[in-house]
């Protein structure tokens, strides 16, 4: 069924897919905007290949789920699919630069390694307190809620500080029943708490002024470009599908402003 679809707010069903639950939140979530969909290439709503060596071929799925919003320019979740160890939903609300909000993402990654899970509300300008202190006041008492019941991720690249907020929920997770457990009764809540703050705030945004417009969209901007500059996923999406693909799928839908 999810391979026949053609457009990017249809209902997006990978069987088999660890993070499908998580993806239904957010869908569920964001239904009360009456979002419409968010124009994605046919060629980025569902791409398929296989994988693996020639003896042990694993069929390796990529789908894309997008909408926008009054207020959001775009919405957009990236969702990879690769037998039991190859699972990412990577997703990201990037708000119309009229409206004074951070980024919302999430990367949810189960790779043979282990679980790399990210959530975060981004600013598009850290320095600017205006931006970031009304986020900042009502993340952090949930932040600290969530941080105590998951193990520290470790250190995050020195270049990547500008972008990440002071409560970048941050963890890695051994594969099995324990890691799983914690995916079920600690990063999915702190999942939904995460994005119910996003749309609190987004719901109250006021239009800024056009000045003010313009200082967030170069924020907006310098964050968009290091994510595209920096995908992790570059390599593992290469692998699967090729550099003509992957590249066009991360500079036109995944990081297009
Ligand atoms: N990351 C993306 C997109 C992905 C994706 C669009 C389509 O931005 C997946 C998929 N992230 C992905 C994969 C890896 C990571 C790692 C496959 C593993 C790479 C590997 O080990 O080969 C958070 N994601 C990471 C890392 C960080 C983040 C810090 C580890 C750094 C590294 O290994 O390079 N990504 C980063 C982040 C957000 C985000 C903070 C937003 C909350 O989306």
């Amino acid at each position: 069924m999810s391979a026949t679809r053609t457009c990017s707010s249809d209902p997006l069903n990978i069987s088999g897919w660890s993070w499908q639950p998580f993806l239904d939140d957010a869908v569920q979530a964001l239904k009360p905007l009456n979002y419409k969909p968010y124009p994605v290439e046919d060629r980025f709503l569902w791409k398929q290949d296989q994988s693996g060596s020639k003896s042990k071929p694993v069929t390796v799925t990529t789908a894309t789920w997008a909408c926008q919003t009054e207020k959001f320019r775009q919405v957009r979740a990236a969702c990879v699919s690769g037998g039991d160890t190859t699972s990412v939903l990577n997703f990201v609300i990037n708000p119309l630069s009229r409206f004074d909000l951070p980024f919302f993402g999430g990367d949810l990654v189960t790779l043979p390694s282990g679980h790399l899970l990210a959530l975060d509300l981004q600013p598009a300008d850290k320095s600017d307190a205006d931006h970031t202190k009304p986020v900042w006041d009502r993340l952090l008492p949930i932040f600290d809620l969530w941080r105590s019941k998951l193990p520290d991720g470790g250190p995050i690249p020195e270049e990547a500080q500008p972008f990440f907020s002071p409560g970048f929920l941050w963890t890695r997770l051994p594969l099995g029943e324990e890691g799983q457990q914690l995916i079920n009764t600690v990063v999915r809540p702190a999942f939904n708490a995460y994005l119910n703050l996003y749309l609190e705030l987004a719901a109250a945004a006021e239009p800024v002024s056009n000045q003010r417009r313009d200082h967030l969209l170069a924020g907006q901007r310098r964050y968009t470009d290091y994510r595209a500059e920096k995908d992790p996923a570059r390599g593992m999406l290469t692998r699967f599908y090729g550099k003509e693909w992957t590249e066009a799928y991360i500079h036109t839908v995944l990081f297009d402003l």
